[in-house]
């Protein structure tokens, strides 16, 4: 797999078709194939599937090998150098054509002459057989005429399958799902690959991720380290022959699978045997775990040598630093390498390297010199779909990837905006491609399921027997390959491609195929940009289709704003709090604004309705689909218009932060009345039709609401939520109206505990105002929220900080809460926030989220945001990264601890200003 020098778009060389009309008459004629004497696997495959359209179309067929063309009614197949394809080629005076490539394949059929059909590789004979059994399958016959040469834009084009669930397994932390028939029935399911692989190869798609945390445990057995596999003896030979089957059946259709794995994750019984935790964000690389990675590479590859690896430097791993160069060039590629060493084998697997919390650029850059076959990956909208264009630093980091030299390929990753309805807009995911090459300088896809990744194969949809997304989401997989394929398709035949596809899936009319294609693309519009516009990030911790609370809208900071969103992932223009601020001082708005948006949506939803209606009535295939179809535009209708409306509401509640006027949080109430109704309608339509909204039900997800124990992921358990917000605001308001504003909320104190520090050596200090929080610099507090004021911070230096990462070692008597101030810059000399978007494991202590927000103030140092470490009894090492931090002491674990943020109680620059969220919580 090299790059492809020319793109397919600048190759279409010449295409056109004869049809003579099918007749129907082909019963009864014979046609001879002709293949090489010995053909690729891939040949076989492709020959299969043309007999298979011949037969359907009534002609019977000899298959040949290595038999001189005779007659018209031949087909001949092969590669370029085939002794069988040269003569016909010779003939019709082909070769292959200039810039011909991987995959490429040329058809050319004169009336009355055979058909040859010539690839540049297996693959490219393969895909001219698919070609033309397309044709045949639309047709009813074998073309009279063709001329065409074609291939694929996209060096890669890829599909994920999480080999992961929607919760942890018991005692077993982020991505460690062993491969088990019990975990995962479907991996075995022989039936379903062969159903899932002929539908790659039918969209061309050439290869298959297979996403999991740790599979070489289950999948090889080590020498030196017989005790780290973690499957039992007959599960680990069902793996053996599940993954040898399934790379023998993905290669006869051109297709790698590749294996992604997590870094550094070690097998639950290797970590006992050691001593050590199966996975720690902050662990150095160490001898033993290296050499247990390397050799189970090694033993991988040896096994496997088609399958190629997907590598994840970040999450597992200490962030972004020299560890991500060492781990990938000392153990990552000398473990490939001595692999394909012990099988004598030099032909490289490629590698992917993904660009996610890891420094890649970086990590590329060493280990170029000591690989040839590698790639490069990163996320394109985050775990979202919000624009097709991308912008700002994202961007930066996808295009200096690209100019490396590699493929660089773009991860469609988690849809968390668009779970769990139906998305096929034909129009948004052609922009999206066309994005990737233009902006982004890539010339790879590689695409997560549409919904419900965690819950592969099914859908979230509430039904009997439950449904394949493979089934549901046919138009996502097809869409996102075709103009992966070729992105630069003419506008006009797109609709008329679409509008066909859809009026055949359901039976309708061309024009109400084309009703159901303007609900797909106007519905397209509507996630997207509610996203970019109010959401809190890009990340799977926010389900958008269940809504944001108010005081999200309007103070997002709060909920750890994740501002790349904002910056890269959408077009320019403003928040919410960014548009009100304007307003309040009568600037000039920029760009793509909160306003626009909301009647943007409404209209969206509008027209979406309007068409799947009109086409309703027509439908004669599929009905319980298109009836499930048409309930998600309608869901998604009423999203929108909730959204749109406490937009709106957010915005007049703002107005009142600045001008203190009652009138304008009055204005507020009939807005956000309406937008409670519009997501009691929303309840309805899912009620009875969804099991959740999102696939991922652990304690990582955050916005709307925590989903704690798999709590929050249906629309009718937030539905009491928004009445609640609605009912405190209404009351809020009264009590304006009839009292001056109450005295200012008595503060809560927190209860300090006491625990025995085992290491480092600390001195402690009162968090109070003028108390010095570093060892090494005498930096004070200067402002402190007041609830804090009984507790004992611990004394670290600053400059050990920076250096090394802060550990603590202690014994807890009874539960306890650590809490840690973080600066709220990103800056290499502050530790970072535990950030989900980038660490999965950051809420393992329950510490992901913002407790107090501002909560104190050093002068010189930006603002502190508090966030709240759990801990049983017991004794406990904490590992936090490098970076400066506060740790501003124990409390008692039995004390909750409040969410607020208690700017204007600090000072009014730290950061956000007056506060408002009291009036909806
Ligand atoms: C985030 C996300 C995870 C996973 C990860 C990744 O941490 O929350 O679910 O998708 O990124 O591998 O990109």
């Amino acid at each position: 797999m090299q790059k492809v020098p020319i793109r397919g778009s600048l190759y279409f060389l010449f295409f056109f078709l004869s049809l003579i009309p099918a007749s129907g008459q082909n019963a009864g004629k014979k046609v001879t194939i002709v293949t090489p004497v010995s053909a690729h696997a891939r040949i076989t495959f492709g020959v299969e599937k043309l007999k298979q359209a011949l037969t359907r179309a009534g002609y019977q067929t000899t298959v040949l090998k290595g038999t001189s063309p005779a007659g018209n009614q031949q087909i001949v197949i092969g590669q370029w150098s085939d002794a069988v394809v040269k003569p016909l080629a010779s003939r019709y005076a082909l070769r292959a054509a200039p810039g011909a490539g991987k995959e490429s394949f040329t058809l050319r059929k004169d009336a009355q002459k055979p058909l040859l059909i010539a690839g540049f590789d297996a693959s490219g004979a393969l895909y001219g057989c698919l070609e033309v059994a397309d044709q045949i399958n639309k047709t009813g016959k074998l073309p009279e005429t063709i001329a065409m040469n074609d291939r694929p834009e996209m060096v890669l084009r890829g599909t994920a399958v999480g080999i992961q669930k929607p919760v942890y397994l018991p005692g077993r932390e982020v991505y460690e799902y062993p491969y088990t028939p019990e975990t995962f029935p479907w991996l075995y399911d022989k039936a379903l690959w062969i159903k899932y692989l002929d539908a790659m190869a039918e969209n061309r798609y050439n290869s298959l991720y297979l996403w999991n945390g740790h599979p070489f445990a289950s999948l090889v057995r080590l020498k030196d380290y017989p005790y780290a596999v973690e499957v039992d003896e007959s599960t680990f030979k069902k793996n053996e022959e599940m993954f040898r089957f399934l790379t023998a059946e993905a290669d006869k259709r051109g297709i790698w699978v590749i294996q992604m794995f997590y870094n550094i994750i070690v097998s639950k019984p290797f970590a006992e045997k050691h001593h050590i935790k199966t996975q720690d964000r902050n662990r150095p690389i160490t001898p033993l775990i290296a050499d247990y990675t390397r050799k189970s590479i090694a033993a991988f590859v040896q096994k496997y040598p088609n399958v190629g690896l997907l590598i994840t430097l970040g999450e597992a791993m200490e962030g972004v630093g020299q560890d991500d160069v060492d781990w990938f060039t000392k153990t990552i590629i000398p473990g490939v390498k001595d692999g394909l060493k012990a099988l004598g084998q030099t032909t490289e697997p490629p590698i992917v390297l993904r660009a996610h919390d890891s420094d890649a650029p970086r990590v590329m850059k060493a280990a170029k010199p000591l690989y040839k076959n590698l790639y490069t990956m990163a996320k394109y909208n985050g775990e979202a779909l919000t624009t097709y264009t991308p912008r700002g630093k994202w961007a930066e980091l996808h295009r200096t990837l690209s100019n490396i030299g590699t493929v660089h390929v773009e991860n469609v990753h988690i849809l968390a905006n668009l779970e769990p309805f139906r998305y096929g807009s034909p129009d948004f995911i052609q922009k999206s491609v066309q994005a990737m090459h233009k902006v982004y300088g890539a010339n790879g896809l590689h695409l997560y399921p549409q919904a419900s990744y965690w819950d592969w194969p099914y859908t979230a949809d509430k039904t009997a027997p439950r449904l394949l997304q493979l089934d549901r989401d046919w138009i996502w997989y097809k869409t996102w390959a075709r103009y992966a394929w070729n992105s630069e398709r003419d506008r006009s035949n797109e609709v008329t491609y679409w509008r066909n596809q859809l009026a055949s899936q359901y039976g309708l009319p061309a024009d109400k195929g084309k009703d159901v294609l303007e609900a797909y693309e106007q519905t397209g519009e509507i996630s997207p940009k509610l996203l970019r516009r109010y959401g809190i990030t890009d990340g799977n911790r926010q389900t958008l289709t269940l809504g944001m609370l108010m005081p999200q809208l309007i103070n997002p900071f709060r909920y750890g704003l994740f501002t790349l969103l904002y910056e890269s992932e959408a077009p320019e223009g403003e928040m919410i709090i960014e548009y009100a601020e304007k307003e309040s001082k009568h600037e000039k708005h920029i760009g793509e604004t909160p306003v626009q948006i909301a009647d943007e949506v409404v209209e969206h939803g509008r027209r979406a309705v309007a068409a799947i209606d009109q086409a309703a009535g027509a439908v004669t295939k599929n009905k319980d689909e298109f009836g499930r179809l048409k309930n998600d535009i309608y869901a998604l209708n009423a999203m929108a218009n909730f959204y749109a409306q406490k937009a709106r509401a957010a915005l007049a509640v703002l107005k009142f932060k600045y001008s203190t006027d009652i009138r304008d949080l009055e204005k507020a109430v009939p807005l956000l009345e309406s937008s409670v109704d519009h997501f009691t309608e929303l309840v309805k339509l899912t009620k009875d039709n969804y099991l959740y909204a999102n696939s991922m039900q652990t304690k990582q997800r955050k916005i709307p609401m925590r989903g704690v124990d798999g709590t929050y992921k249906t629309w009718e358990e937030m539905l009491p939520v928004y009445q609640k917000e609605l009912t405190r605001f209404r009351f809020v308001i009264d009590s304006l109206k009839s009292a001056p504003p109450a005295a200012a909320k008595q503060p809560v104190f927190f209860r300090p505990a006491t625990v025995a520090i085992q290491s480092p050596n600390v001195t402690t200090y009162s968090v109070e105002k003028g108390k010095r929080v570093f060892s090494d610099t005498t930096v004070a507090i200067e402002e402190v929220a007041p609830e804090l004021k009984n507790l004992k911070g611990l004394q670290l230096a600053k400059a050990q900080q920076q250096q090394e990462r802060t550990s603590l070692t202690f014994t807890a008597s009874e539960p306890v809460k650590l809490l840690v101030g973080f600066f709220t810059e990103k800056n290499p000399n502050y530790l970072p926030a535990p950030e989900l978007e980038t660490d999965a494991s950051a809420n393992d202590y329950g510490q992901s989220e913002i407790k107090i927000s501002n909560a104190l103030l050093l002068k010189g140092f930006p603002p502190v945001n508090v966030h709240a470490y759990s801990f049983k009894a017991g004794t406990h090492t904490l590992n936090l990264g490098k970076g400066a931090c506060l740790l501003l002491g124990f409390v008692d674990g039995n004390q909750a601890i409040p969410v607020f943020d208690a700017a204007g109680v600090t000072s009014d620059t730290a950061g956000n200003k007056k506060n408002i969220d009291w009036l909806f919580e």
